[in-house]
């Protein structure tokens, strides 16, 4: 028999490209998604994919980026827990030729060419939506009303975003009031423990809920229950996400108004890395397609949740 081993077998496997994705961590759905998302998208345009997960910490950000400098990878994409303190490791990048892209968050750094793109939400948007929906909802309803705020991880983008977005629309009424806004970290078990502590504080002076993201809610949700409100009706409740579990809350009537966030980015990210190696340009933010829902879509909307 005759060796078949035709050379340029060995020199398509040399050119597999290599990225190294820093995933922030794992604290709620969309995040799961999120990473399966990723891992799927670089499987099927047949990229290898080395993934580390920094489980909240910036400084495990940071060590996952060096070992991607270390080993040489194509090009570094991380999501970043944080929206500070990037400047220097994203420096450490560039000094050695490794492109970067940003997944989901977005980072605070004088130096935007430190990045090649932002691939993710706008969060400020999805405040305003998250806005929006309350004044609708509320129109005709005297004040003044108390609302409370489950935030997300404190210092990240979607939180300092999804706050400042929500405030700017809300002002229009001055008697909508946030009463308390907390940190919560997108988990469950904190979004239950802090809406436990609200409730605790003010009772039934709560009118309103906006939770960062759908975990929170349905940690909230159990709070508000074991507290004896009715959630949905005694307390509107509004979420970002668009998890199933959100959506079978909203059929139940519990949660009002849903702001999606799309954890889907595995495609569009595997599709710049692609671009940045045949060396095109890519636009400084890419934003998917969102929506918003609310009680009466919920019933038909629920079976088509991806995630
Ligand atoms: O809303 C939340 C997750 O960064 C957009 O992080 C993301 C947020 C998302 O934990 O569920």
């Amino acid at each position: 028999s005759t060796e078949t081993n035709p050379p340029y077998e060995s020199s398509i496997l040399e050119q597999q490209i290599v990225v190294g994705f820093s995933q922030l961590g794992s604290e709620s759905d969309w995040r799961k998604a999120n990473t399966e998302s990723i891992r799927d998208a670089a499987k099927e345009a047949g990229i290898q994919l080395m993934f580390e997960n920094a489980e909240q910490s910036q400084e495990k950000q940071f060590e996952a980026i060096r070992g991607f400098i270390k080993q040489r990878v194509d090009v570094i994409a991380v999501s970043p827990v944080i929206e500070s303190g990037w400047e220097p490791i994203l420096h450490e990048a560039r000094m050695a030729g490794i492109p970067v892209i940003l997944s989901d968050r977005a980072v605070e750094v004088n130096d935007a060419s430190l990045y090649i793109t932002t691939i993710g939400s706008d969060f400020y948007e999805e405040g305003e939506k998250a806005g929006k929906y309350l004044l609708d909802k509320l129109s005709g309803e005297p004040g003044p009303i108390g609302i409370v705020e489950l935030q997300g991880t404190e210092g990240s983008s979607p939180t300092i975003e999804r706050g400042k977005g929500f405030r700017d629309i809300i002002k229009q009424r001055g008697d909508l009031i946030i009463r308390r806004a907390e940190p919560a970290d997108f988990t469950i078990e904190q979004g239950r423990e802090t809406m436990t502590s609200f409730l605790e504080e003010m009772g039934s002076d709560i009118k309103v809920l906006f939770a960062h993201n759908d975990d929170m809610a349905l940690g909230a949700i159990e709070a508000i229950e074991a507290y004896g409100l009715v959630p949905g009706k005694d307390i509107v409740i509004i979420s970002v996400d668009g998890t199933r579990k959100a959506f079978e809350m909203m059929v139940a009537g519990k949660i009002n108004c849903i702001v999606e966030c799309n954890p889907l980015l595995g495609p569009i990210l595997m599709q710049a890395v692609k671009e940045v190696m045949d060396g095109r340009s890519l636009p400084k933010r890419i934003v998917p397609q969102e929506s918003v829902y609310t009680e009466g879509v919920a019933e038909k909307e629920v079976l088509n949740r991806p995630y």
